[in-house]
């Protein structure tokens, strides 16, 4: 039964631990407000977490969809207890909305492949699925990028080359979940026991296309006089087992895709502009006016087009806005810093004015 929810023989050793202990393996399947539905060697249950949780409420501590647990499974018809989570192989960590400290919010782990789901429609933006190519990236997914609604799309071609121009081999595959156009090109990146994560904004087709690729309807769809609500139409996540064996995780659209701590990812992402950094002249150059940047000749002689280099400055400044925001100790240092280097600064001035040295 485990094996088809992807249970391994490495998964084994390491819950050899956690055997002795009593424990029984699980995958959560649903997870919805502190109950869970999970899938154990004897079949689905509900399941509840153990209240060591709520005094473990470290960042990503909880189980998620997805996630590999240790439960204490009692005969008959009560809850299964969730007591221990195993670690994960990938995680996919978005930054958490709201006020208050900044916190990585568990999307999605355990997860082999990441379908980045876009719509060929007006809305198909560049800067987004760089955005969740960064973050896959980092999340150690391979990513597959999913171009939906080809039916309703004059210009399918020119929008698959625009996305490969900046997805780096990553593949790109234009679909139709209602011609079926595209789809078995999706299912060759659908391994048996292999776990794909299914992350785009909501309404672009995610639910569709587990349907399309199961063959029947499993997850509600939007209808289409819905279409501008502006609704989620899937409100959690939920591991779905596909008739040819691979394991599909459904989300709801995520407008935003905070990043979370992804300058790795966003390094890979960006690989065009890495190596453009490794020919400028000066290792620290900032490409803004130093003799012999690359940057700048690519910019120049068209090579490099002005909207991905802006969008990598975002990135930036994004990172390091979030750094700072989130280690104060790295704040007070840079302000440490800036008032020792004003110092400095007066100093310099102050030795200058009277004249320097004499050599
Ligand atoms: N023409 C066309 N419409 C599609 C296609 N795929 C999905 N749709 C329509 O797009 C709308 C939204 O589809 P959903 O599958 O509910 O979108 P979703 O990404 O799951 O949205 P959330 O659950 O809110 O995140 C529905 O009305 C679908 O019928 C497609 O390939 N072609
Ligand atoms: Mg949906
Ligand atoms: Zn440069």
């Amino acid at each position: 039964m485990l094996q088809r929810y992807g249970w391994s023989d490495a998964l084994q050793r390491q819950f050899s631990s956690y055997a002795t202990l009593g424990l029984e393996p699980a995958r959560v399947l649903v997870q919805q407000r502190g109950r869970y539905d999970i899938v154990t060697a004897g079949g689905e249950r509900s399941a509840t977490l153990a209240g060591k949780f709520a005094h473990d409420a470290a960042d990503g501590g909880y189980p998620v969809t997805s996630d590999w647990v240790g439960v204490s499974a009692p005969t008959g018809e009560g809850d299964a207890i969730i007591r221990a989570v195993l670690p994960r192989t990938t995680t996919f960590t978005r930054r958490e909305a709201g006020p208050g400290a900044p916190r990585g919010q568990v999307v999605a782990a355990n997860v082999d492949v990441a379908l980045l789901v876009a719509s060929l429609n007006a809305d198909l933006s560049l800067r987004r699925i760089e955005r969740y190519l960064a973050s896959t990236w980092e999340s150690g997914a391979q990513p597959v990028v999913v171009l939906t609604k080809a039916d309703m799309c004059d210009v399918v071609a020119e929008r698959v080359a625009e996305v490969e121009a900046i997805a780096f081999g990553v593949p790109v595959h234009a679909i139709s979940s209602l011609t079926g156009q595209g789809l078995e090109a999706v299912r060759l990146h659908l391994q048996p026991g292999q776990t794909a994560v299914l992350l785009g904004s909501s309404g672009v087709g995610k639910s569709t296309l587990v349907n399309a690729l199961a063959g029947r309807q499993i997850m509600t769809v939007r209808e289409i006089r819905d279409d501008d609500t502006g609704k989620h139409t899937t409100t959690h996540r939920e591991l779905i087992l596909l008739p040819d064996g691979a394991l599909i995780l459904d989300t709801p659209g995520m407008r935003e895709l905070g990043l979370w701590d992804a300058s790795a990812g966003v390094s890979t992402a960006f690989a065009d502009l890495e190596a453009l950094f490794a020919q400028c002249r000066f290792d620290d150059c900032s490409h803004r006016s130093e003799p012999g940047c690359a940057v700048r000749a690519a910019l120049d002689d068209g090579t490099l087009e002005p909207s991905r280099w802006e969008s990598w400055r975002k990135f930036q400044k994004e990172l390091r806005f979030q750094h700072n925001k989130d280690d104060w100790q790295s704040r007070m240092e840079t302000r440490r810093e800036r008032v020792q280097k004003h110092k400095d600064g007066r100093a310099r001035m102050k030795f200058k004015m009277k004249g320097g040295y004499d050599d």
